[in-house]
């Protein structure tokens, strides 16, 4: 990967209920990520923190199922076209959350630049549930349902078209807390999903050979990583951690594999909490993936 890398702060809290994951891009930045990419050699520019809402002044009387409808819409239609500026200029774009529901704007602006998109989705959740099967409410539970095209027009239709994403494309790896209505999506548009059982049967190895064969047909690769889907032992600043996760070696290892393959266009990673964290300790492990995605080596 030659390319400049621009990298976008999205300090969006919206999507979720909990506080301090609008603060997860200035954790990963005080994590030292400009100046650890610099130190591999890598073309990187920080084009700052797009404008968001704050929760103070969100609209007050909300769709209980739809949380934050309006202002996620809003901010995700302004990442939307700065992601798609980044890569009309031919830079790659690396999104920093943020929480995950600024994945709708991220894919809104990636998939207009190519013809068969493939997106990997490496979370503890599917975020495959919409305005009527979510058990919560909170749009970052329903992101990559939405950039399939199901859910919200509001939010289907960022960008002027839909879907992003075909099903075919998408490969979800570390899910381990799906809901139902999740289930049924996945069976529904037959998804492929590597849950924590294939993760431990089959090897990180194995699961990333069958990923990247998996997508070959694609001429772009979005990688958008929820920290969450890393065990919490390792991650613990994330608003929804689930235990019995992808470790932090098997990730480092996907990290090295998907950077040898060199196929990725677009990066994410998002739902770092700095409050809820340990000494920012999940922003290090970020920093960490990142850097091995870019080439970071032990020798
Ligand atoms: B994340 C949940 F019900 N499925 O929809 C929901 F368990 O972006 C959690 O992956 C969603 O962190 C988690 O609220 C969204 C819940
Ligand atoms: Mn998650
Ligand atoms: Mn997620
Ligand atoms: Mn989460």
């Amino acid at each position: 990967m030659s390319k400049e890398i621009a990298v976008l702060g999205v300090p969006l809290d919206l999507g979720q209920t909990r506080r301090g994951v609008d603060m997860g891009a200035s954790a990963i930045r005080y994590a030292q990520l400009i100046e650890s990419l610099q130190s591999l050699n890598v073309d990187v520019v920080d084009h700052g923190d797009i404008p968001v809402i704050r929760r103070e002044d969100a609209i007050k009387d909300q769709n209980e199922h739809l949380k934050n409808l309006q202002e996620v819409k809003e901010v995700c239609t302004t990442l939307a076209k700065s992601v798609d500026e980044i890569l009309t200029a031919k830079k790659m774009p690396l999104v920093l959350g943020g929480d995950h529901s600024i994945a709708i704007g991220t894919l809104a602006g990636v998939s207009k630049h190519f013809n068969n998109l493939g997106v990997i989705w490496y979370d503890a959740h599917g975020d495959l549930n919409t305005e009527e099967t979510s058990p919560s409410g909170n749009i970052h539970g329903m992101s990559l349902a939405v950039s399939l095209g199901h859910g919200h027009p509001l939010l289907t239709n960022i960008g002027g078209y839909a879907p992003k994403v075909k099903p075919e494309n998408v490969v979800i790896i570390g899910a381990r807390d799906l809901d139902e209505g999740e289930r049924e999506i996945i069976r529904e548009l037959g998804i492929k999903v590597y849950t924590m059982h294939e993760v431990d049967k089959l090897g990180m190895t194995k699961v990333m050979e069958e990923t990247l064969d998996y997508l070959k047909e694609c001429d772009g690769v979005h990688l958008s990583l929820d920290l969450d889907g890393i065990d919490p032992l390792y991650t613990p600043g994330v608003g929804t951690p689930v235990p019995g996760g992808i470790t932090f070696r098997e990730s480092h290892l996907a990290m090295e594999m998907l950077c040898d393959a060199n196929v990725l266009t677009s990066i994410e990673f998002v739902e770092v909490n700095p409050i809820l964290d340990e000494r920012n300790k999940t922003a290090v492990v970020a920093v960490d993936l990142i850097t091995s995605l870019f080439g970071k080596k032990i020798l």
